[in-house]
């Protein structure tokens, strides 16, 4: 009843913003991402007879508060799954993001979490099962299962059924390279879920984002099969921008952006009218992600590096799915 997986991180094309049902976690668009192999999460869990409740640790560390309920509400789901109720469990994991990088580290946290418990539990589950398992502790996680380019298919019913991500071209498809360029380790104001939330509570742009969503999807899964750098790009670009415009409809307006992500984002433009095609996209939170293919790194990197208030840059490649050890 032992076992650990590792899950990469993934970073949204066509983002995910807002939910039509919070405690399931089922988004109100589909999303799209690309699997990064610079940022992963390994997890081993461990169930025990004699455990009276789950243990946590991070990084070595004892968790305790709200990111512990998160992850024994998470092994609910598997033992209400299982009819296991009475058993507990030994949760380990390892965040191997660069410590200062400020990164999100809950996709590729429950994606290691929510295939290292299926195993234990000797789960035989299809990715799909693992992947609406995932999602229901942190909805970008779902899309971690996969390598490569993936679709979080957002479902229509209820109870969440249909609502799970598929891999729409496999890592091998495509060299893409992805910069994560570190600005500042500081905790954010607004948290994504928050954000999120306020956003489709609120926002008055918040029905615009949602109508440009099917055709962003359909124009961007055509640049992919193409490997249309400038198409994928420009449609990833722009639909962040969008997403972050619902920020500043919402009451209280608010934004993810500080200068540095500003600067980050002209330069990425002024790269681009010089000649080097590279794209920016944006989470919920400061740093950039940029966008841009292998016999351009140099020239990109050491543009960016030179942009003021950059402290570091994790570069990426197209990553794979959950892998065991
Ligand atoms: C994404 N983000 O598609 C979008 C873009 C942030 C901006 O998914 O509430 O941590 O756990 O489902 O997955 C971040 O939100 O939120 C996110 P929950 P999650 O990657």
């Amino acid at each position: 009843m032992r076992a650990t997986a590792r899950a990469n991180s993934n970073i949204a094309l066509i983002k995910y913003w807002g939910k039509r049902n919070e405690p399931l976690i089922l988004p109100t668009n589909n999303s799209l991402s690309v699997t990064l192999d610079g940022l992963y999460t390994e997890t081993t869990v461990h169930f025990q007879e004699q455990l009276t409740e789950d243990t946590f640790m991070l990084n070595n560390e004892t968790v305790s508060g709200i990111p512990y309920e998160r992850v024994t509400e998470f092994l609910n789901l598997f033992r209400s799954y299982t009819g296991k109720a009475g058993l507990y469990a030994q949760v380990d994991s390892t965040n191997h993001v660069p410590t200062a990088a400020g990164f999100a580290s809950s996709a590729s946290g429950f994606a290691a979490l929510a295939a290292a418990t299926a195993k234990a539990l000797n789960l035989d589950l299809s990715n799909e099962e693992l992947s609406k398992f995932t999602r229901q502790g942190s909805g970008s996680a779902c899309r971690s299962v996969y390598g490569g380019f993936v679709e979080w298919e957002k479902g229509k019913l209820d109870d969440g059924s249909d609502s799970f991500a598929i891999q729409i071209a496999p890592q091998e498809h495509w060299d893409l390279r992805i910069a994560a360029v570190v600005l500042t380790a500081q905790e954010k104001d607004v948290s994504s879920r928050d954000g999120m939330k306020l956003t489709v509570d609120t926002s008055l742009f918040y029905d615009g984002w949602l109508a440009g969503i099917p055709k962003d999807l359909r124009d961007i899964k055509v640049g992919i099969e193409a490997k249309d750098f400038e198409k994928v790009g420009s449609i990833a670009e722009a639909n962040c921008l969008k997403m972050h415009a619902t920020t500043l409809g919402a009451t209280p307006p608010f934004t993810y952006w500080q200068d540095s992500t500003m600067a980050v984002m002209q330069t990425v433009q002024q790269l681009r009218n010089d000649g080097t095609l590279a794209y920016f996209t944006i989470d919920a939170g400061p740093n950039v992600k940029v966008l841009y293919e292998p016999q351009d790194e140099e020239k990109v990197l050491n543009t960016i590096r030179q942009v003021d208030g950059v402290t570091d840059i994790i570069v990426s490649q197209v990553g794979e799915g959950i892998s065991y050890k």
